[in-house]
């Protein structure tokens, strides 16, 4: 990761000199600094050279392919937002953007050809070509100093029909690139060793805010995320006891989720912090269930309380019978196996329904409400209970 600042560079790499020269105009327009190369064997070489925020790439090329390019910038450590392009099937895009991700690349998206103006458009205004300039000195004072907030997003007790509790998620108000979202500095948390302040600070708040809404009169339990390499430290339990009990606040009122990743190689560790943050009081929730390593074996091994939805199966279910169908197991299971179900992702009042009809503990998402301020939440929970009253009158 450089020093310097190239957050409007991007590298197209396509054999098609014809959509090299559509995506330099495109992007140049939107204040990108392009460059083409139709060689993708030069591909590594600029990458390391020039340091682009953005490479979009073609998957099939003569002579090297797509997997083989991530492959090197992901040995390379890459900190690029990485853009795949193909003609190919959409499931083979697909499978080769969850490559990218498990290999550790920030993979923004996806380009189907023939590529649509608009869709390339869209895609080039959501990414935010900030990735390159985030340094972990930043990042450190960045905890120190405050610049980070968490935003909460309502989770709703599907059978009660009341706000049960939110997910907070934290945020950096940077002085220079305004808010940044977690996907772009976790990673950087991680490979830092700043995750376990990280997540001290984020615990800490997130039970204060807890204090503060009981204060109010809101009784609202909290979900924090925690990232596996978090359990590298056997006192985390202790740490995140403390924190609680500062504010006087009972642990069981916090969820702890955990995203598995291939990054924690010590199961017997694992449960042994598992377990003992399960004996201070904490939830434990096994998070985005279903894809990546939130896996069975995960599950049946270690103490979690709750199995989390991915929201990818969720946000689908009403037009897919496969993501629908994967839905309703894993509610039966965690029935089955007493644990709480979330589903995270739901967008529509009909998926709600389905899941409450489906005898899901807890709903969340988009349709509920998006991640809110901490003054924005209170409001939000009392004006929907205030409606929900009024319904059932
Ligand atoms: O809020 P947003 O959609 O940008 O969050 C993106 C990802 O960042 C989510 O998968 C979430 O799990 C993760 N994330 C959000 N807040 C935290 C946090 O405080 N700690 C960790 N480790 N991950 C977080
Ligand atoms: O991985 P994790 O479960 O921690 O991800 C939480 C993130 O998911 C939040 O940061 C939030 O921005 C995002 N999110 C929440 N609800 C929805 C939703 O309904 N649809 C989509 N696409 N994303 C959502
Ligand atoms: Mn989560």
């Amino acid at each position: 990761m450089g020093d310097d600042i190239f957050s409007n560079r991007l590298l197209v790499v396509d054999d098609d000199p014809g959509i090299g020269r559509l995506i330099k105009r495109v992007a140049e327009g939107s204040g990108f600094d392009v460059v083409v190369r139709e060689d993708p064997r030069v591909l590594g070489k600029t990458a390391r050279s020039w340091h682009p925020a953005i490479i979009i790439m073609d998957l099939q090329m003569p002579g090297v392919d797509g997997i083989e390019l991530l492959r090197d910038l992901a040995a390379d450590r890459s900190s690029a937002q990485v853009i795949l392009t193909s003609g190919v099937d959409g499931k083979v895009l697909e499978s080769a953007l969850q490559l990218g991700r498990e290999r550790g690349l920030s993979m923004a998206g996806m380009l189907e050809k023939p590529i649509r103006l608009e869709t390339l458009r869209e895609l080039l205004g959501t990414v935010k070509p900030i990735a390159q300039s985030l340094l972990a000195t930043d990042l450190a004072e960045a905890i120190a100093a405050d610049q980070l907030f968490l935003e909460y997003q309502p989770k709703l007790d599907c059978r009660l029909g009341r706000i049960s509790g939110v997910e907070a998620l934290v945020r950096w108000r940077h002085p220079s690139l305004g808010i940044v979202r977690p996907d772009q500095f976790i990673a950087l948390a991680e490979e830092t060793d700043l995750i376990h302040r990280l997540t001290d600070w984020v615990v800490a708040s997130a039970a204060r805010q807890a204090a503060a809404w009981r204060h109010e009169n809101l009784a609202l339990g909290i979900a924090v995320n925690i990232s596996a390499k978090d359990l590298e430290n056997l006192d985390l339990p202790e740490r995140l006891h403390r924190h609680c009990e500062q504010v006087a606040v009972d642990p069981a009122l916090m969820t702890l989720e955990l995203t598995e990743s291939n990054a924690m190689r010590e199961p017997v560790q694992m449960r042994d912090v598992l377990t003992r943050l399960r004996l201070k009081g904490f939830e434990l929730s096994i998070d985005d269930f279903g894809t990546g390593y939130s896996s069975l074996v995960q599950l049946q091994r270690m103490p979690f309380s709750e199995i989390k939805i991915d929201r990818s199966f969720v946000a689908q279910m009403m037009d897919n019978t496969g993501c629908r169908v994967i839905v309703e197991i894993i509610i039966d299971l965690a029935r089955k196996l007493g644990l709480t179900s979330v589903a995270e992702g739901v967008e529509g009042e009909a998926a709600l329904e389905s899941l409450t009809a489906m005898g899901c503990d807890i709903a969340q998402g988009y349709y509920l409400s998006r991640p809110l301020a901490a003054d924005g939440l209170s409001e939000f929970v009392r004006k929907y209970h205030r409606i929900r009253a009024k319904s059932a009158a």
